[in-house]
């Protein structure tokens, strides 16, 4: 009994650590990749924008109303976009982290509220889920599950 709930301990701290621990995949390559951000009174659309370290980024700004801007935080670039207008961005994502990207136009009221997210970091969400998946297939065939819950009803 007590090597059941030490093989079902063991699998929860490997559990942790899949879901929390950096992940030893390999970086993917980096690549060229335009995106478009819609900004009008008082949000960028998207409001998060996600790329891989090391790519080479053009932020395509298009204003649908007034004249906004977009300033990225910890890469000290902006730009601007006039109503109707679209404004490009050129920079390599050499910075890991989550920065802020906002508006540095005073274009209202909400002004500085007009803030978005750009994310520079690989998307391990998925290498993540599948591990615990396969951890939970792997509890099920190793742990007999009659003999721990049944001891654990009849108390
Ligand atoms: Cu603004």
């Amino acid at each position: 009994m007590a090597r059941n709930w030490l093989i079902l301990i063991s699998l929860m701290v490997v559990g942790v650590g899949i879901a929390f621990l950096p992940l030893p995949i390999p970086a993917p390559r980096p690549v060229e990749r335009t995106i478009h951000i819609e900004a009008s009174q008082y949000a960028f659309n998207p409001g998060q924008v996600h790329v891989n370290p090391g790519d080479k980024v053009t932020l395509e700004l298009v204003s649908t109303d007034v004249v906004h801007g977009l300033y990225l935080d910890a890469y000290n670039l902006s730009v601007q976009a006039d109503p109707g207008q679209t404004a490009r961005l050129e920079f390599t994502a050499d910075r890991p982290g989550t920065f802020r990207m906002r508006c540095n136009v005073t274009c209202g009221a909400m002004h500085p509220f007009m803030i978005g997210k750009l994310v520079v970091g690989q998307n391990t969400s998925f290498y993540r889920a599948a591990g615990l998946i396969l951890l939970v297939l792997l509890a099920l065939f190793a742990v007999p599950r009659k003999s721990i819950f049944r001891r654990e009803l009849a108390g």
